[in-house]
C-alpha cells in the first residue's frame, strides 16, 4: 500500500489514516492507497465497519491543486478517476465513517460524503471551495451534496465556496454527531454502534433534493446572484446547472453532466488564473533572503498617529486581530471625529449581522485614544498615517524615535513617499518600514510592505508574519516612487485621462474597464480616492518631471476647482447625499474645451483601445518594476492589484493576464502606443526580451523560484 495512506486496527474496526502532509491533498498515490484498503478491508473477515481519518492537523484538503496545473498543461495524465473511488467506498460491504478534523474540503468533503456516515470534530469546517479555483466539484460533489444538505443548501455552498462550521454542518445533514475530546476515539465508538445496521449510500438518498416546481425559484434566484455577486464568472452558473442536474436525472447521468461541466471549467483561462492567484497568495509570503526561521518581533500591543480615515481604520485593523491598540492625534475634534467614525463602521457590521454586539464591545475596549506619545512607550510597533507629506511624517518620526522603546518597529503608512528619507529622521532606520494599508483599512485585504535600504530582516519578517495575522496579504515591495501599487496606478489613470482628453467620454472609460472586469473604473476609483491626493503629489514630484512630455492637465483643473471627487460632491462625476454618482455635462464641457485649447485632436475610440491603453499601460509599468527588482517577482504584482486594486481575479492580475494574451501581442501594442503616443509608452526591455524569446512573465517567476 502506499506509503501515503496506514490501514491499521482497533478491535474489529478498521482505521484509515490518510498522511499526506501538510493538508492531506488527494495526491497521486493517495486514492489508489484508500482503494486498496477498502479492498482489504472488504476481503478481512475480522472487520465490522472502517474509520477513515486524516493524519496531522486536517482531514482531505481537496485535490491537489497541482496536479491540476500538469493536466491542462499536459504534463500529467487524468490519473485513476476519483469518481470510481468513491462509488467503491459507497459500496462497500462495511459501513465507512469518517471522520473528521480541520477541513474537509473539495474533494475531501466528496470522499467523505462517500462514507456511510461523518463524524467531525466541533472546530472541524467543510466546503466545496471549487469555485474559488475557477472550478465545480469534480467528484460528485454536485451530486452528493443536494442529497444531503438539500438543493437550496447546496447551491450556497457551491457558488460561494465559503466554509460551513461543523455544528452548521451537523444542522444541515452534511455531518451526523459532533465528536468532543479524542476525534479517533470517538469515531471508533461510532463505527461500532452501527456496525451490522444497514448503512444509507449517500447516492440513494433522494428525500432532500426536491420537485422541479420547488427547485425553479431556487436556481433562478440563485443565478441572478451569481450574475450580480460574481461578475463574468462561469464556475458558480457551472455549478447551479451541475446541481440542477442533481435535482432532475437519476445519480449516474447527474454524474457524466458534472464531469463534463468540471472538464470545461479545468480548461478555462478562468480556472488556470484563479489557480495561480491561489498559489501566488501563497507564493509572496516568501522571500528569498529572509529565511523562515529569521526570528521575529512579538508584537502585543500597538500604536497608530493620526485618527483620519487611514488611521482610524488601521486602528480597527488591530483591534479585529485582538492586539491593544493606542489611537493617537494632537487634535482632540479630528481624535473625536475618527472614534465615531470606529463606532459607526462597527454599528454597521453588527447591523449587517458581521459582528455580535458583544465582539464589537470587546474590539472597541482594544481601542484607547489619546492626544499624547505619553503611553507609546509600550508599544511593540507604531504606524504613522498622518497626512502625506514628507516633512510631516519626518517630524512625527523624529518624536517617536525619542519616544518609542528600542527594538519597536516604526512603520509609516506612505502611499508614495521614500521610506529611507522617513527613515533618517530617526536613530533606528533598521526599525524603520513602510505598511502600505488600503482604504478601507479595516476591509481591503492587501498590505504593501515597504522595504527601506536599512530595514532588517527580523522587522520584514515581523511584518510578512503579522499580515497574516491581520487578515492581510502581506506583499513585500522596493522603496521606490510609489512603490509598487502606485507606480502602476500612476500610467493606468494617466491613460484614462488621456482618452477623455483625446474624446472618450468619462463614462465611456469607467465603463470599458468595469466590463473588463476592475471592480470600478479608473475615474470612479479616483473620485473614491481624491483627486487632490494625486494633485498634492503631482505639484511634489513635479520638478522631477522630464521637459516635453505629455502631461495629464484635466484632473489637475478639477483639482483647481475643488472638485476632489466623492468627498467634496464632485470629481469627475457629480454625487447626491448618499455619494451616488451621474455624469456631470459640465465636466464633459469643459475636458472639451480644455482639449480645444491644448490642440488636442477629439476622435471616437473603441472600448478595446480604452481597455488596451489602460492596461497595458500597468503591464509596461509591471515589467520594469519585475526588472528594477521592486516587486520580488510578477506573481507580487498580480497578487497586489487584485487585492489592493480591484483587478478581476479570474484574470489572473496584470502580469498574469499579459501572460494569457501573449507577450508577443502585448508587447506589439505596446510599440504601436510608442509609436503614435510618444515616449511614455516606451516598452520596457525585460517584456520585449521576454516577447522576443517567446517566454512568459510567469516562467520568469518559476525560473527565479527554482534559483531560490
Ligand atoms: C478539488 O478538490 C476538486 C475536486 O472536486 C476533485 C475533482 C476531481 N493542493 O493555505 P496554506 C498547500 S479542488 C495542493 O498556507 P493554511 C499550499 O499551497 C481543491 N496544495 O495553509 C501551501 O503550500 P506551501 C479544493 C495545497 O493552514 C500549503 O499547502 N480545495 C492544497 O493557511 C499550506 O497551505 C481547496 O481549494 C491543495 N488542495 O490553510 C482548498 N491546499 O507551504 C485549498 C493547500 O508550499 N486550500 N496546499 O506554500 C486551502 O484552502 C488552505 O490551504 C487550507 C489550509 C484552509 C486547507
Amino acid at each position: 500500500m502506499s506509503d501515503l495512506i496506514q490501514l491499521t486496527k482497533d478491535g474489529d474496526i478498521a482505521i484509515i489514516t490518510i498522511n499526506n502532509p501538510p493538508v492531506n491533498a488527494i495526491s497521486p498515490g493517495v486514492p489508489e492507497g484508500i482503494s486498496e484498503a477498502i479492498d482489504q478491508i472488504s476481503k478481512d473477515a475480522s472487520v465490522s465497519a472502517a474509520v477513515v481519518i486524516g493524519g496531522g492537523r486536517t482531514f482531505i484538503a481537496g485535490a491537489d491543486i497541482k496536479e491540476f496545473t500538469k493536466m491542462t498543461s499536459g504534463k500529467a495524465k487524468t490519473g485513476p478517476g476519483l469518481l470510481s473511488l468513491l462509488l467503491k467506498i459507497e459500496n462497500c460491504s462495511k459501513p465507512v465513517v469518517m471522520a473528521i478534523h480541520g477541513t474537509a474540503f473539495g474533494g475531501g468533503l466528496e470522499v467523505a460524503m462517500s462514507g456511510h456516515y461523518r463524524v467531525a470534530a466541533p472546530g472541524a469546517q467543510v466546503g466545496q471551495p471549487e469555485v474559488k479555483l475557477g472550478l465545480i466539484p469534480g467528484a460528485a460533489g454536485t451530486q452528493r451534496l443536494p442529497r444531503l444538505a438539500g438543493v437550496d443548501k447546496a447551491v450556497e455552498m457551491c457558488t460561494d465556496g465559503n466554509p460551513v462550521k461543523a455544528p452548521d454542518a451537523l444542522k444541515a445533514g452534511i455531518v451526523d454527531q459532533l465528536i468532543e475530546g479524542d476525534l479517533l476515539k470517538g469515531a471508533v465508538a461510532f463505527a461500532r454502534e452501527i456496525a451490522g445496521k444497514p448503512a444509507p449510500r449517500t447516492r440513494e438518498r433522494n428525500q432532500k433534493l426536491g420537485t422541479p416546481e420547488q427547485n425553479a425559484p431556487i436556481f433562478a434566484a440563485a443565478r441572478e446572484n451569481v450574475r450580480r455577486k460574481q461578475r463574468n464568472l462561469i464556475a458558480p452558473l457551472a455549478a447551479i446547472d451541475a446541481i440542477e442536474a442533481a435535482s432532475t436525472l437519476p445519480f449516474e447521468e447527474g454524474c457524466q453532466v458534472e464531469a463534463k461541466l468540471f472538464i470545461d471549467c479545468l480548461y478555462s483561462d478562468q480556472s488556470k488564473a484563479l489557480i495561480h492567484v491561489f498559489f501566488g497568495e501563497r507564493e509572496v509570503a516568501k522571500v528569498p533572503d529572509i529565511p523562515k526561521e529569521t526570528s521575529t518581533i512579538p508584537v502585543n500591543s500597538a500604536a497608530v498617529v493620526g485618527a483620519g480615515t487611514m488611521g482610524s481604520g488601521i486602528a480597527m485593523v488591530f483591534a479585529n486581530a485582538g492586539i491593544p491598540v493606542l489611537l493617537k492625534d494632537a487634535d482632540r475634534t479630528a481624535l473625536d471625529r475618527g472614534l465615531t467614525n470606529i463606532r459607526k463602521n462597527y454599528a454597521a457590521s453588527v447591523h449587517r449581522g458581521r459582528y455580535a454586539q458583544q465582539a464589537v464591545d470587546e474590539r472597541l475596549a482594544l481601542i484607547k485614544p489619546t492626544l499624547t506619545y505619553d503611553d507609546f512607550t509600550q508599544a511593540d510597533m507604531v504606524i504613522e498615517a498622518v497626512f502625506e507629506g514628507l516633512a510631516l511624517k519626518k517630524e512625527v518620526f523624529g518624536e517617536l524615535d525619542r519616544v518609542c522603546k528600542s527594538g519597536a518597529i516604526l512603520a509609516s503608512n506612505t502611499s508614495t513617499l521614500n521610506i529611507d528619507e522617513i527613515a533618517s529622521s530617526t536613530s533606528r532606520p533598521a526599525s524603520v518600514i513602510g505598511t502600505h494599508f488600503f482604504s478601507p483599512a479595516n476591509v481591503m485585504r492587501l498590505l504593501e510592505i515597504v522595504r527601506g535600504k536599512a530595514s532588517s530582516k527580523e522587522v520584514v519578517a515581523t511584518c510578512m508574519q503579522l499580515s497574516k495575522r491581520l487578515g492581510k496579504i502581506g506583499v513585500l515591495v522596493g522603496n521606490c516612487r510609489g512603490f509598487v501599487g502606485n507606480r502602476m496606478f500612476h500610467p493606468y489613470v494617466r491613460e484614462a485621462v488621456f482618452l477623455v482628453e483625446e474624446g472618450a467620454s468619462i463614462e465611456a472609460v469607467d465603463q470599458a474597464l468595469y466590463n473588463f472586469g476592475m471592480a470600478m473604473g479608473p475615474l470612479a476609483t479616483n473620485d473614491l480616492a481624491g483627486l487632490d491626493v494625486g494633485w498634492r503629489i503631482r505639484k511634489e514630484y513635479r520638478h522631477l518631471e522630464k521637459p516635453g512630455i505629455r502631461q495629464a492637465f484635466a484632473a489637475d483643473h478639477l483639482c483647481e476647482m475643488g472638485r476632489f471627487g466623492q468627498k467634496t460632491g464632485a470629481g469627475w462625476y457629480k454625487y447626491d447625499e448618499n455619494r451616488k454618482p451621474s455624469p456631470d455635462p459640465e465636466v464633459a464641457a469643459l475636458t472639451k474645451k480644455w482639449s480645444a485649447e491644448a490642440g488636442i485632436p477629439q476622435r471616437q475610440i473603441s472600448a478595446e483601445e480604452i481597455v488596451d491603453r489602460c492596461i497595458y499601460a500597468l503591464v509596461n509599468e509591471g515589467a520594469r518594476i519585475v526588472e528594477e527588482g521592486y516587486a520580488l517577482r510578477a506573481v507580487d504584482i498580480d497578487i497586489t492589484y487584485i487585492n489592493g486594486y480591484g483587478f478581476p481575479a479570474y484574470r489572473g492580475g496584470p502580469m498574469w493576464y499579459a501572460d494569457t494574451v501573449g507577450l508577443k501581442k502585448a508587447y506589439d501594442h505596446i510599440s504601436e502606443f510608442h509609436r503614435t503616443h510618444g515616449e511614455l509608452w516606451e516598452p520596457a526591455p525585460l517584456l520585449k526580451r521576454l516577447a522576443a524569446e517567446g517566454r512568459t512573465f510567469a516562467d520568469l517567476d518559476k525560473q527565479k523560484v527554482a534559483a531560490g
